[in-house]
């Protein structure tokens, strides 16, 4: 769908849910100044999409449903963002990867709080090359672009705002105390319910953007993992035993995003690490950190100012980590 008709779809859409009645094609074609035939083929296309709109001679159409299909008529009909347009949402069926679409229209320009959201991806990616389960309908797989004026040395400030902003949309949504792992999970039940794959294009001053992959586990039941996730990884509805609407969901996400990335922008990195450290696993606990060439066994003690994980091991050494995986050890001496 191209911006302009995407724009015209929506607005015959936001028109529809908010009338009770029926409302004429002529009416919706003088309130939007486009022609009748035009009305009618966004109607077509609204049918497409799964929304049932009863046409009656002589009275016009009314709207039926909703669709539970991560659509951009769901998604932003009832969206309140401060600064991202509400134009720049992207909603797929089946695409590769989200991150990969969305680094391609950051590569052309495209500004910040653009979102590519799919239903369902056959090539989702973790981080250092892993696999991310992505299957059609279950969850919410998105990316989103950021430009943030900051040197890249900071870029790892933006996986923590990230963190605060989804936590707390999805605390908004289902109530639950949901914790952050450092330096990228968000679990609920000690299990990973979302993943975040942060990705930059920068130069050694500035950084041109940001695209922050995330995986929202919705509505898979049990068996919808692959069999060796089943013992570390949970969805919302097995958390909450209620099915979970992507749409609102996804819409409460994307306004705490919002809000955390302004916090950041006005108040610093400061702010947000004060928000992290309320509701992180990480610190005060036994930790294995596995780097890219090294093993630390030891006490995650602090973040420092830059987003470091500071881990200070058995002989008292202090080790910053800024990347890799951390394992939290239970008492039963198992890892999460
Ligand atoms: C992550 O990597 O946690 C980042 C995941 C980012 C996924 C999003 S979806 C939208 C966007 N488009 C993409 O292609 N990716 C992003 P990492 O920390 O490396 O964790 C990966 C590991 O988590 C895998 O090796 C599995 O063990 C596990 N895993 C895979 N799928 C999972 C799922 N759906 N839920 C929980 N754990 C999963």
């Amino acid at each position: 769908m191209k911006g302009a008709a995407g724009v015209m779809r929506q607005k015959i859409f936001e028109i529809l849910l908010e009338e009770s009645d029926y409302i004429s094609g002529e009416e919706i074609s003088e309130r939007l100044g486009v022609s009748r035939t035009a009305v009618w083929k966004h109607i077509k296309a609204l049918k497409e999409d799964g929304y049932q709109i009863e046409a009656v001679p002589r009275k016009g159409y009314t709207l039926k449903n909703r669709v539970d299909k991560l659509l951009k008529t769901e998604i932003t009909a009832e969206l309140q963002t401060i600064k991202w347009s509400k134009d720049n949402i992207y909603t797929y069926g089946s695409v590769d990867s989200t991150n990969i679409i969305a680094k391609k229209f950051a590569a052309e320009g495209k500004p910040e709080g653009t979102f590519v959201i799919a239903e369902e991806q056959t090539k989702g990616k973790g981080r250092m090359g892993r696999d991310w389960s992505s299957p059609y309908g279950k969850g919410i797989w998105f990316s989103f672009i950021l430009r943030p004026e900051i040197l890249p040395v900071r870029a790892s400030e933006i996986t923590f705002v990230i963190s605060v902003g989804i936590r707390e949309g999805i605390k908004r949504y289902t109530g639950k105390d949901v914790k952050i792992k450092w330096p990228n999970d968000i679990l609920l039940d000690q299990k990973k319910i979302v993943g975040i794959l942060t990705e930059i294009s920068a130069e050694i001053e500035r950084i041109n953007y940001i695209v922050a992959g995330i995986g929202i586990n919705a509505n898979q039941d049990l068996e919808d993992f692959p069999e060796e996730l089943q013992q570390k990884a949970t969805s919302l509805k097995i958390c909450t035993s209620k099915e979970i609407d992507r749409n609102k969901l996804l819409r409460f996400i994307i306004e705490e995003l919002e809000k955390m990335y302004i916090t950041y922008v006005e108040k610093g990195f400061a702010e947000i690490l004060s928000i992290w450290e309320k509701h992180n696993i990480t610190l005060g606990k036994r930790v294995k950190a596995v780097t890219f060439d090294s093993e630390i066994n030891g006490l995650a003690e602090k973040i420092d100012e830059q987003g470091y994980l500071v881990i200070k091991d058995d002989q008292g050494k202090e080790h910053k980590v800024v990347a890799g995986d951390v394992s939290l050890r239970r008492e039963d001496g198992s890892y999460i």
